[in-house]
């Protein structure tokens, strides 16, 4: 047998050893992020975001079925929780909780590198993954962005600076976020933001994150472009600011 395709061989039986099993039938039907943003008329399109703690400070234990059930009450278009344990408390167990309360669009926010967590995300019933720029190769990100949407999950591709949206724009991904925060820095600049969604093509759905405190914050991400907006902190530290951006 070729060199190349014993290499390629230990590859797929890495691989397929590596998968979790796909759920026959996933429970949950499939809440389209897209859609739910595109359907918005008469409020802000914002996506509630779920997270215990941050490597920025923030340490709320709240309780996540009040937390989510309330931010859908409230006209939240989607959910975002954290799943990652190590640094923001998360787990796939919230996931999972979350998933049998809202019937609303849940994004699975993690550091995702292998198609196993998106076979994850699909069982746990999420309806959105994200797929970070700064830490994926090209062609990672085109792998696992088809593995995805193979599945009928979408996904945000995140960008955080002009280098990363180039690469970002190279490809017909439908929803660009934009994330405020420098993750190395931990520093968050919503100005930079602003720069960034006004390179974005109108035909991309635009979601800006990080950093968001105010209705002030929303009105000046709308004047560049942005159709979505992902809060997190603001709204673990008070869920009932969501009243007031909404
Ligand atoms: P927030 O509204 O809390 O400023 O941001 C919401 C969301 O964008 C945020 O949770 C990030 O996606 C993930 N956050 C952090 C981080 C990522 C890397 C390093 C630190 C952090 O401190 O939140």
């Amino acid at each position: 047998m070729p060199r190349y395709l014993e290499g390629w061989l230990a590859d797929v039986v890495k691989i397929s050893l590596n998968r979790e099993r796909i759920n026959k039938i996933r429970e949950r039907p499939i809440y389209l992020l897209s859609k739910f943003i595109k359907s918005v008329t008469n409020k802000n399109a914002i996506i509630a975001e779920f997270k215990r703690k941050s490597p920025s400070g923030l340490n709320e234990n709240r309780n996540l079925e009040e937390y989510v059930k309330f931010m859908e009450e409230s006209g939240a278009i989607g959910i975002s929780v954290l799943t990652e344990e190590k640094y923001f408390g998360g787990s796939y167990s919230d996931l999972e909780k979350a998933a049998k309360i809202v019937k609303i669009p849940i994004l699975m926010k993690d550091f995702i590198v292998t198609e196993k967590q998106i076979d994850t995300a699909f069982n746990l019933g999420a309806d959105a993954i994200l797929l970070i720029v700064k830490i994926l190769t090209e062609r990672e990100l085109i792998n696992l962005y088809e593995y995805a949407r193979n599945l009928g999950l979408e996904a945000i591709v995140e960008v955080t600076d002009e280098n990363d949206l180039k690469i970002a724009l190279r490809y017909d991904f439908n929803i660009i976020g934009v994330n405020a925060r420098n993750l190395s820095s931990l520093e968050v600049n919503i100005r930079n933001v602003g720069k960034i969604l006004e390179m974005i093509p109108k035909d991309r759905i635009k979601i800006a994150e990080s950093g968001i405190k105010n209705k002030e914050d929303i009105v000046e991400l709308k004047k560049y472009g942005a159709d979505a907006f992902l809060i997190g902190t603001t709204l673990m530290k008070d869920p009932n600011k969501i009243k007031e951006l909404i």
